[in-house]
């Protein structure tokens, strides 16, 4: 299909830069210095010490002048402001549904939702676990069970639709436990903790089909799910010529409703929102979040961060933009390739994700080979990245042991429309020095654990 993009260069970026954020060089005792200080948690490290920051690429990325423009128009009215209804109807054009209550951000959308339709004992299947989405779950009460393909454990398979979910897994869930302690199936799209890994329509429709059966809401999160749109129409037959937004519709269509971090797919520094199509979840909804959140109208947020949403998505199911996006993610994955670095395959849509396993397996998982690593690109190079492996896993509510997942990752995570292919390649270049010194890097202890998403908080120190 015409995708509107560069024929000489085909993720070349769609936007030329007015104005720069100046970022600090550091030296190598700076770094070292700064990573003790921190704990050895690059969630610690202060962002003046960074030099590229692929920590995450949530609430990071860079907004258009449109989107500045709207911050302008930001209408500051307690209630009904006119940004929400601006809002409003941008999720109803690109995501289809007929409710919204906006939130702060994902997580607040994912507490709403869990308390509304999560009763004490009840089971929550999903393609992975998230760790937010976890905790809210298991919060008012579920359990999460994790009913993702076998393929998603496994870095090296190279199946196109890792995010799937397997029906016989579902099955035997619903099965042992009867449909009824099931309120809903959490499906996200483009699975970030098994690498950014899509679902197909063909799986998300056999899905729909055995939920109607059995009288069971498929609720979608809905964070990156235009970059699992993108993987649809690249990987599944009679998709190539479809544009991207409506494979997004097709999705939500198939879904009751939705959790969404707009800190991600749309373009936004902070916003998050609840969307569904019951009229009785979304009145419970449009009840809870004054509890939490704020007025219906604005769910924590201000005029202006709405109106920056509503142009945000806009802009996120253009052709042009998921080009260059997803072009750029996969550059950086296919230089890391390229020199023999153990990564996530496929290369997925918003980050490499470094296999600390195959990296360093002379370190045990209990001495967070991870979490190792990452400290060790920050030392490096002043690359600030994310351990997605034992640490961010926690420990299981009924016995307190470590979960110990199969994958021991690193995330590099691309923010939107921030970062140049020079710094793609500053990246590459790191990680390939630090690879070929991997003997050297030694685990880690863990010496201060917080209760909750131990990873944000959590100290560690080298171990001797
Ligand atoms: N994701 C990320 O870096 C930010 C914080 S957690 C380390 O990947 C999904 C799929 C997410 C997500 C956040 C949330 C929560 C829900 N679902 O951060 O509350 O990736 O806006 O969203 C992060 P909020």
């Amino acid at each position: 299909m015409n995708t509107q993009t560069n024929e000489h260069h085909p993720w070349a970026e769609p936007y030329k830069i007015k104005m720069v954020e100046l970022l600090r060089m550091t030296t190598r005792e700076e770094r070292l210095a700064a990573i003790r200080e921190a704990g050895y948690n690059t969630f610690l490290t202060r962002s003046r010490d960074v030099y590229i920051d692929l920590l995450t690429d949530s609430g990071t990325s860079a907004m258009s002048d449109r989107q500045w423009a709207g911050i302008m128009l930001g209408d500051e009215a307690y209630s009904g402001s006119e940004n929400f209804y601006h809002l409003e109807a941008a999720v109803r054009e690109f995501y289809g549904y007929k409710h919204l209550v906006p939130t702060h951000q994902g997580r607040g959308a994912e507490n709403l939702m869990s308390q509304i339709l999560i009763s004490d004992g009840d089971f929550v299947p999903g393609n992975m676990y998230f760790t937010t989405t976890r905790l809210h779950q298991e919060l008012a009460g579920g359990t999460f069970v994790d009913v993702i393909v076998d393929e998603a454990h496994d870095p090296e398979n190279t199946f196109p639709f890792k995010g799937n979910v397997d029906l016989d897994k579902l099955d035997a869930l619903v099965q042992e436990v009867g449909a009824d302690r099931v309120p809903y199936i959490s499906l996200e799209g483009n699975v970030n903790m098994a690498g950014g890994q899509p679902f197909s329509m063909e799986n998300l429709k056999a899905l729909r089909q055995y939920c109607r059966k059995h009288d069971i809401p498929i609720m979608l999160d809905a964070t990156r799910t235009i970059e699992n749109a993108w993987f649809i129409r690249e990987r599944e037959a009679g998709y190539s010529d479809m544009p991207v937004r409506k494979i997004l519709r097709e999705i939500c269509d198939l879904t009751d409703g939705c959790t969404m971090s707009a800190k991600k797919d749309a373009l936004v520094n902070i916003g998050g929102f609840f969307a569904c199509n019951d009229d009785e979840v979304f009145k419970k909804a449009q009840n809870l979040v004054v509890v939490y959140e704020g007025l219906h109208t604005y769910g924590g947020l201000a005029g202006r961060d709405m109106e920056a949403m509503a142009q945000g998505i806009r802009e996120s199911v253009t052709e042009e933009h998921m080009a260059a996006r997803i072009g750029q993610v996969r550059y950086l994955g296919q230089k890391l390739l390229a020199a023999g670095i153990p990564i996530v395959r496929p290369i997925g849509s918003h980050a490499i994700f470094i296999d600390a396993r195959r990296f360093l397996p002379h370190i045990d998982q209990e001495h967070f080979p991870a979490q190792s690593l990452a400290a060790e690109l920050f030392i490096e190079s002043g690359i600030r990245t994310m351990e997605r492996g034992i640490v961010s896993a926690g420990r299981d509510p009924e016995t307190g042991k470590n979960r110990k997942p199969k994958l021991e990752l690193v995330r590099l995570t691309i923010p939107r429309r921030v970062y140049t292919q020079a710094h793609m390649d500053v990246v590459a270049d790191a990680v390939i020095d630090v690879y070929h010194r991997r003997e050297e890097i030694r685990g880690l202890k863990m010496v201060y654990e917080p209760e909750y998403l131990r990873f944000f908080q959590a100290r560690f120190e080298p171990l001797t």
